[in-house]
């Protein structure tokens, strides 16, 4: 398959719920850490330019909603634990997370997103707990595979499905820059978008 989707720039949100859209249903938010690679794999998926890409980290510090198709959503939330960051902005970035998942009425899904060379830090895994809570359902990506020898590749399914206690039809992983991973992630993501009903 290589089919791309239409996605385009929706809203970009700095604050609140109160003001965040509601026109459509159902969609992915990504959540992981700064550089990960999360605006590059919203770009793959449309195969084009539209989400800012960059070496600083913890460049997105807003919420950055794009339109899929017309009637769903890839969020961009703003990438986590990046340690220069302020104790003050950290705080604040909790707390527009939790009211996020919280009051956001429609049926978003989780797509965590990891560096498939890292183990799972305290804040990995505090955010995992806190999906588990609020009984959020996720997909867990691993990217940068590009960076990964063959034996490390080979390993990297067992050593996500055990620390990150996933099963593996939800493990996906992905190269955006060789391009890999792609089409049977974005094939899962339509395939349960349209088996979402809200
Ligand atoms: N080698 C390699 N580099 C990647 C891959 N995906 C992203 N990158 C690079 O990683 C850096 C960060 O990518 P972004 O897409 O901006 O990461 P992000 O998660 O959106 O970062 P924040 O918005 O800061 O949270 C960029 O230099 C990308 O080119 C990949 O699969 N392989
Ligand atoms: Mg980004």
């Amino acid at each position: 398959m290589n089919y791309h989707p239409e996605i385009k720039f929706y809203k970009c949100l700095n604050d609140y719920p109160s003001r965040f859209p509601l026109e459509a249903r159902k969609g992915y938010a990504l959540i992981g850490r700064s550089n990960v690679g999360k605006s590059s794999l919203i770009n793959s998926l449309a195969n084009s330019t539209i989400a800012r890409v960059s070496n600083t980290p913890g460049k997105t510090i807003t919420i950055n909603y794009y339109i899929v198709d017309g009637n769903w959503y890839i969020i961009d939330l703003p990438g986590y634990g990046y340690a220069k960051r302020s104790h003050e902005i950290r705080t604040r970035w909790d707390e527009i997370m939790s009211r996020f998942w919280k009051n956001n009425k429609t049926d978003i899904k989780g797509l965590i997103l990891i560096d498939a060379r890292h183990i799972p830090n305290k804040l990995d895994l505090d955010t995992l707990m806190w999906l588990n809570d609020n009984q959020i359902s996720y997909i867990v990506v691993a990217n940068k595979t590009d960076k990964l020898n063959s034996s490390e590749n080979q390993r990297l399914n067992a050593r996500i499905r055990d620390s990150y206690g996933i099963e593996e039809n939800l493990l996906f992983k992905t190269s955006m820059l060789k391009k890999t991973g792609i089409n049977e992630l974005l094939d899962y993501m339509m395939k349960s978008i349209a088996k979402t009903e809200v």
